[in-house]
């Protein structure tokens, strides 16, 4: 199916990380290098727009998924700047990666309707999206190593930004080799992608540990209000829209937050609540062994992995969290 594709779009779900841009950049380095036309789109433009991510290949050429006009000729936008028109629908092919629910998407959803075909490339527990070929396999702790499994099974060759991209996706989802999903295939292909003479400190460096000294004081005032609750077995992080914009915590700051939270010892669940605006709220949950987060998710229209899963809700911030709480409750 990529063979005969021309033209192709890849898309990621909403609020990416680095398994998902590295993985769409890494893919659409190789299907460039066989002659095709691509585009990156994502929802949440300003995340991939963070600095940690600012050096792979292609990065500037990610366009903005709110550009996307059904219907119409369209122009992409890639940060705040035209990109190229294009006539939708205009696509032979789209793929998905990184994500196996349509309301995943956010605005690239759009671009089912304008591809003709669309290949889901996930590693997600039972995707639901339909397309034409799904290639799944949860075992895999990120896209980044199926993508490296793909290009080792068909002789693709992986150039240096290649590399750096899947290693950026690899790492990303395993915490940096941390988490419990991290395999001795994760360290293979870490360590074969380092055949490739990158940059793995810096790339680690700029992931997991760089911070903006004039972010402490808002760290301090975050890492004050972690709530430890059930003996300690629970942690409730939030964070307001108001210290948000007043720090102007990244992405990736954010989520140090939910590290530390996570990290105490004794710590079974952690739910890091994010206030988007008003009444809105991103909540993601962490749990340590074999306490599954993906279900609790699930319950309240979410998904992700056993250890790492996210969800959207709206309301009361209090009654969010007591339903929540009380699902957590029953597996703790
Ligand atoms: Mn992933």
């Amino acid at each position: 199916m990529l063979r005969l594709a021309d033209t192709v779009a890849i898309t990621m779900h909403i609020r990416p990380d680095g398994d998902s841009i590295g993985t769409a950049l890494a893919l659409r380095e190789a299907l460039i290098r066989m002659g095709k036309t691509v585009y990156v789109f994502s929802e949440d433009i300003d995340i991939v727009f963070q600095n940690n991510f600012a050096t792979m290949n292609g990065f500037s050429k990610i366009c903005h998924a709110s550009s996307i006009q059904l219907g119409a000729s369209s122009i992409f936008f890639t940060h705040n700047t035209p990109y190229t028109e294009v006539e939708l629908p205009g696509f032979d092919l789209l793929v998905v990666v990184d994500a196996g629910e349509v309301n995943r998407l956010g605005d690239s959803a759009k671009l089912i309707e304008a591809s003709k075909r669309v290949i889901v490339f996930d590693h997600h527990l039972n995707p639901s999206m339909q397309c034409d070929l799904l290639v799944n396999n949860p075992n895999r702790a990120s896209c980044g190593e199926m993508l490296y499994e793909f290009f080792a099974a068909h002789n693709i060759e992986i150039t240096k930004s290649m590399g750096e991209a899947i290693y950026t996706a690899v790492s990303s989802d395993t915490g940096c080799f941390l988490f419990p999903n991290t395999t001795w295939y994760t360290h293979h292909v870490a360590s074969e992608l380092m055949k490739l003479d990158i940059d793995v400190a810096s790339i680690n460096y700029k992931n997991f540990r760089a911070y903006d000294p004039q972010s402490l004081q808002g760290f301090m005032r975050v890492l004050n209000e972690i709530q430890f609750l059930y003996g300690g077995k629970v942690t409730v992080t939030y964070l307001s829209h108001a210290l948000i914009q007043k720090y102007q915590f990244d992405h990736e700051e954010r989520h140090r937050f939910q590290k530390y939270a996570t990290d105490a010892k004794g710590v079974k669940v952690s739910i890091f609540v994010q206030e988007k605006e008003k009444g809105e709220f991103n909540i993601s949950l962490r749990s340590v062994g074999n306490i599954n987060v993906a279900e609790i998710a699930a319950k309240f229209g979410g998904g992700g992995h056993r250890n790492a899963s996210g969800m959207s809700a709206k309301g009361n911030y209090k009654a969010i969290i007591a339903d929540l709480l009380a699902a957590v409750e029953e597996v703790i």
